[in-house]
């Protein structure tokens, strides 16, 4: 079978065969544990998988909860303790088959991870490595400069960004940026991860990061400018990548996309550094050099799409955040006190200092600084660390009035709110590390048990894992490769009260409460995306919840 071609006619939205709602990979042993029950009843009983009775207790009301539309009742098992399969039953519903285990994450961090290696562009997955996902190269032939056709570069390798096929350059550096601090924070858990991925020697997350950071430095012009994308003009048909062979077109350079390139070079150079000399000092001239193009270009320089181009546009309103980061990072990376001086007056600006975001990257920016082993101003490191830990604070208020312990409200849930969910689940983890507040611990654990099927739909948004999960994302080629489980460990954008597209309208009745805004289905590309930089957050909680 190959399914070559789109349908959008709605089909019947797929629903959860449960009604109480667990995390569906599981819980850890000694974690707080409570599934969410949407109606009233007096007892729940927790059974394993011969049925027999494990653990009784008594929902408790947590009231009405408004992004669900629901009132909702908590069954806390905490006291359930013993590895093992089991289910949540109540008023004779169900819920999921979940595990309890030293080991539940194991599985969807390894396949948040690898999620990665699946977008591959420019280098074809062998069956070896990908498995029945195999397909050939795609999109190496030589790109045209939108603005000169008479150039021809070489742009090809990196992730393609998401459900389409093209390749931004300050969304490629969200993603890698997750993944590098998830890595500098939490190296152990990397160390040993292993992604069945082609490259030996150094951890399999490094190598997979540098694949896009060999991309980043082609985007690069001779003066230092970094060019904003490598798409074709038009979204690629439902085909497989290497089908799309429509020419490929490199835009104009951004300082959005040019100083977020210098961040993330900048911040990769003193993370290679132990791994691979040569990368790394290629990366801290590259960001070096990038650096220079913005000091010689202080305006801001943003980016639309020309006529004739409808692919993502990525474009920002200022880039204040974007040079603050890059600043940090090189100061981070070489203790130069010029670019103190630099990442302090980027800082007249306003912008959010905890944003870890593609546009708003101010966290990054902070992280760096934070992080670093140069001299530090003290008042800066601590309005710097306090911003995080206000913001856990916040969160934390935000997540006792959802019925679902998760730090969203109605607003949240917009296009990929799943991201929403695994950043605020970040400011938790780093709020952790900063501060040693392990009351955080329990916050991100519910955002991750929200994103793997405690939530109101009762479905896993990430694909292959789960007993109830999305699987038939807006990813050309999970359609186009004719195999009907889809590739695995891709997070889905979630939720998103705008139905912001005419299939999500056209299924979704308007009024429908915010959480309940989804529909697993490939025309959805409002509602059921991937991209790599939301499933990026997702491997930084993972990395940050996992136990060795
Ligand atoms: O992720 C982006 C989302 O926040 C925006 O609301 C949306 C509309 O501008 O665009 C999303 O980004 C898309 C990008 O432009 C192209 N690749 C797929 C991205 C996910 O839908
Ligand atoms: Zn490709």
């Amino acid at each position: 079978m190959n399914r070559k071609y789109f349908d959008m006619t709605p089909k019947p939205l797929r629903t959860t065969p449960f009604s109480i709602f667990v995390d569906q990979a599981g819980y850890y042993p000694d974690s707080r544990k409570k599934a969410v029950i949407p109606f009233e009843c007096d007892s729940f009983d927790v059974t394993d998988i011969n049925g027999k009775v494990r653990f009784s207790g008594q929902p408790v009301s947590a009231g009405y909860d408004e992004t669900s539309g629901d009132n909702v009742w908590l069954a806390d098992f905490s006291g359930l303790r013993e590895a093992g399969n089991y289910c949540v039953k109540a008023g004779g519903r169900t819920s999921a088959m979940f595990r309890i285990g030293g080991d539940v994450y194991d599985d969807v961090f390894s396949k948040t991870s690898k999620a990665f290696y699946y977008l591959r562009c420019g280098c074809g997955l062998d069956e070896h490595h990908a498995g029945v996902w195999y397909h050939g190269k795609c999109h190496t032939a030589p790109a045209k400069l939108w603005d000169d056709r008479s150039v021809t570069l070489d742009v090809t390798g990196g992730w393609h960004d998401a459900g389409d096929y093209g390749r931004y350059v300050t969304a490629g550096a969200c993603a890698a940026a997750h993944l590098l601090y998830a890595f500098r924070l939490f190296p152990d858990v990397f160390e040993k991860q292993d992604l069945n991925i082609p490259e030996k020697g150094i951890p399999d997350i490094l190598s997979e990061v540098r694949y896009e950071l060999e991309w980043f430095l082609k985007m690069q012009n001779s003066e230092g400018g970094v060019y904003h994308k490598a798409t074709t003009a038009m979204h690629a048909p439902f085909v497989m990548p290497e089908d799309d062979t429509a020419e490929m077109f490199v835009f104009p350079v951004s300082s959005m996309a040019t100083a977020d390139f210098a961040a993330v070079c900048a911040l990769a150079s003193g993370i290679y550094r132990a791994y691979n000399k040569e990368l790394s000092e290629k990366l801290h001239k590259a960001a070096e050099k990038s650096v220079e193009w913005l000091d010689k270009h202080p305006q801001f320089i943003g980016f639309e799409n020309p006529e004739g181009c409808n692919t993502g546009g990525y474009g920002e309103r200022d880039d204040h955040s974007n040079r603050f980061w890059a600043y940090s990072e090189m100061y981070a990376l070489t203790g130069d006190l010029k670019y103190h001086e630099k990442l302090v007056s980027a800082l007249e600006a306003d912008f959010p200092l905890t944003a870890l975001g593609y546009g708003e990257v101010g966290g990054f920016g902070a992280l760096a600084y934070i992080l670093c082993k140069q001299g530090k101003d003290v008042n800066l490191l601590h309005k710097l660390k306090n911003m995080f830990r206000r913001c856990a604070d916040e969160l934390k208020k935000k997540a006792g009035k959802c019925g679902y312990g998760v730090a969203m409200e109605s607003a949240d849930y917009c296009w990929g709110s799943n991201m929403g969910l695994m950043t605020k689940a970040m400011i938790f983890a780093i709020t952790d590390v900063l501060f040693g507040d392990h009351t955080c611990r329990e916050y991100a654990e519910r955002h991750l048990h929200c994103l793997l099927g405690e939530n109101p739909l009762g479905i896993s948004y990430i694909t292959g894992v789960g007993e109830f999960r999305c699987n038939y994302p807006h990813l050309r080629p999970a359609f186009a490769d004719g195999v009907e489980e889809c590739i695995p460990g891709m997070v889905a954008g979630g939720p998103n009260g705008h139905r912001s597209d005419p299939f999500a309208r056209t299924v979704i009745p308007e009024g429908t409460p915010p959480m309940k805004c989804y529909a697993d289905d490939t025309a959805s590309y409002s509602l059921n995306e991937i991209t790599i930089y939301w499933n990026s957050p997702a491997v930084f909680v993972l990395a940050y919840l996992f136990k060795k």
